[in-house]
């Protein structure tokens, strides 16, 4: 994971031994919202495979695999069918095929609706191919455009109960009006991606304003330390697929 793809090389390499802990941390910290994990084998091809949410999105009624719009990723996809199989039946698994783009750091799910943002990773084609895989299976998309960041959930997070976790671009958007936005300031942006599993919130370590702005909302917070993915633009939600 030290060679994985980064747009801050200012923040230095990851310490790999750190990041080892760090992902125990977070495995614990799922664990202890009552899920269970399947922790899946080190893929030394691929320093970015530890971002397994790019791969795959993962819904109550189907799996979609993914096309990664990253080059030096897009072999991930092929890796991530045989965990998913450990789950959903062979009719119930879809493809996002080539010429279309597809990261699942760019879909966040809100009840029945998936937001998708239009990035450098996930283009038109792979939009046009979510969409109608989701309404195939009774749910709805929506395209959001993004500006600056790297994937929609970057900036934009959803923890349940009309609550909307939002920072930069994202504060203004009218596709998100309808919810209780909980913003973040600029200082604090990275914490934007935090994960709701079973009713408790993960909050990445070392942001106060969000971690109270989340506890204020009535959730149990969790906090854990992902430093050593921040240097590679990776977030909570990116290390794993919730379902
Ligand atoms: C990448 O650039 O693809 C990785 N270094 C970071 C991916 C983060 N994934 C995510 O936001 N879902």
């Amino acid at each position: 994971m030290t060679e994985g793809i980064t747009s801050a090389p200012e923040l230095g390499k990851p310490d790999y031994e750190l990041a080892i802990k760090q992902h125990d941390d977070y495995i614990a910290a799922l664990k202890s919202c009552n899920v269970e994990v399947t922790v899946l084998e080190s893929d030394e091809r691929y320093p970015d495979s530890c971002f397994v949410e790019d791969t795959a999105v993962l819904t109550k009624r189907c799996a979609i695999i993914t096309n990664p719009g990253a080059a030096s990723r897009n072999g991930e996809k092929d890796e991530i069918v045989g965990a998913v199989k450990q789950f959903y039946a062979d009719d119930q698994i879809e493809y996002i095929k080539a010429p279309g783009t597809l990261e699942g750091g760019d879909v966040m799910m809100a009840g029945d609706h998936f937001y998708v943002g239009r990035s450098a990773r996930t283009n038109e084609e792979g939009i046009r191919q979510f969409i109608s895989i989701l309404e195939k299976y009774g749910f709805s998309g929506s395209e959001v455009p993004l500006e600056k960041v790297l994937h929609l959930k970057t900036g934009v997070n959803y923890i349940e109960n009309n609550n909307m976790l939002t920072a930069g671009e994202f504060v203004e958007k009218p596709e998100f009006e309808k919810y209780n936005k909980i913003v973040i300031a600029e200082d604090e942006a990275y914490a934007a991606n935090c994960i709701w599993v079973n009713g408790k919130v993960i909050v990445p370590w070392g942001y106060p304003a969000v971690e109270k702005a989340v506890r204020d909302a009535g959730y149990e917070v969790i906090l854990v330390d992902t430093s050593e993915y921040r240097k590679l633009d990776g977030g909570l939600s990116c290390l794993s697929l919730r379902f």
